[in-house]
């Protein structure tokens, strides 16, 4: 979080984390295409030729007012494949909060477990307690035929009460649902610090 007084802008931080090709850019994506021109930036993907995030992503999203502070977003994404883990890190520091993209196909269980451990330690690392952050899991693929039900899946990475969405983002569902429970997570949290 940092706060331009001088512009009197509040600018807070969102990751998307998650295992390779769970559905992290298609989220920016969507919300790039239903949200009004006027109230986000540009979409800037930093890709490689095969379309895979080789850096980041990032949106810019920009809310109402709220105590005489305009809220800027900034969404991010990290680049799943294993050996992007030194651009993961350094994507996801000074996060305010992280949505947790999962490949619900069965056969990326242990992609998704190894992802939801590196980014406890990730965070853990920075001084945070990742038990504290806002978190919002999305169980992204629901549309695949061998899709594991959410109710394993919470099982599965120990979700402990987090805020939880299924969704299939490819065609939208679900991806405003998380926007709106991360940013809000993300503005009670704030609130608290500055209050
Ligand atoms: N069936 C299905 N496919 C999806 C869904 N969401 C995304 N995809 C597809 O999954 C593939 C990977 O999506 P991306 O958004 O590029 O995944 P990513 O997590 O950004 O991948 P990396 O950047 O490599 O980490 C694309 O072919 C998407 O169209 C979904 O809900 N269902
Ligand atoms: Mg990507």
């Amino acid at each position: 979080m940092n706060i331009n007084w001088q512009h009197r802008e509040l600018n807070l931080k969102v990751v998307y984390y998650g295992p390779a090709l769970s559905g992290k850019t298609t989220n920016l994506e969507q919300i790039y295409k239903r949200v009004n021109p006027n109230q986000r930036s540009e979409l800037v993907s930093l890709k490689t030729h095969e379309d895979r995030t080789l850096f980041f992503d990032f949106l810019q999203l920009e809310l109402g007012k709220i105590g005489g502070l305009t809220p800027k977003i900034h969404l991010y994404t990290v680049p799943g494949q294993s050996y992007y883990e030194a651009s993961r890190r350094l994507v996801l520091r000074g996060t305010d909060g992280v949505v947790f993209v999962v490949d619900s196909s069965v056969s990326r269980l242990n992609d998704n477990v190894a992802a939801w451990k590196d980014m406890y330690s990730h965070l853990r690392s920075f001084g945070f307690d990742p038990d504290k952050m806002p978190i919002v899991v999305q169980f992204n693929k629901q549309d695949l035929p061998d899709a594991l039900n959410p109710l394993a899946i919470k099982n599965l990475l120990h979700t402990n009460g987090k805020p939880v969405v299924n969704a299939v983002a490819v065609r939208g569902e679900g991806v405003l649902d998380t926007l709106k429970l991360i940013t809000r997570a993300v503005m009670t949290n704030v609130q608290r610090e500055i209050a």
